[in-house]
């Protein structure tokens, strides 16, 4: 599954921040988020770069971990 680190997730808000922005996209997806790693994983048929780009949308910067 897709994993990207983003640098700008800093607490409990962004992480739901991002599961929503990600659910939004793919109301199937399954979003897992390790905050002290600053690691989204995203389960979803949504092509990694769609992912990312849905992550820029909300305001992040990710990159592939
Ligand atoms: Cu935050």
């Amino acid at each position: 599954m897709p994993r990207f680190l983003v640098p700008d997730m800093t607490c409990g808000h962004c992480a739901s921040t991002i599961t929503k922005a990600l659910k939004a996209e793919d109301p199937h997806a399954s979003v897992e988020i390790a905050l002290a790693q600053k690691l989204v994983s995203v389960e979803s048929t949504l092509p990694a770069e769609e992912i990312a780009a849905c992550l820029a949308a909300a305001g992040y910067t990710p990159r592939p971990a």
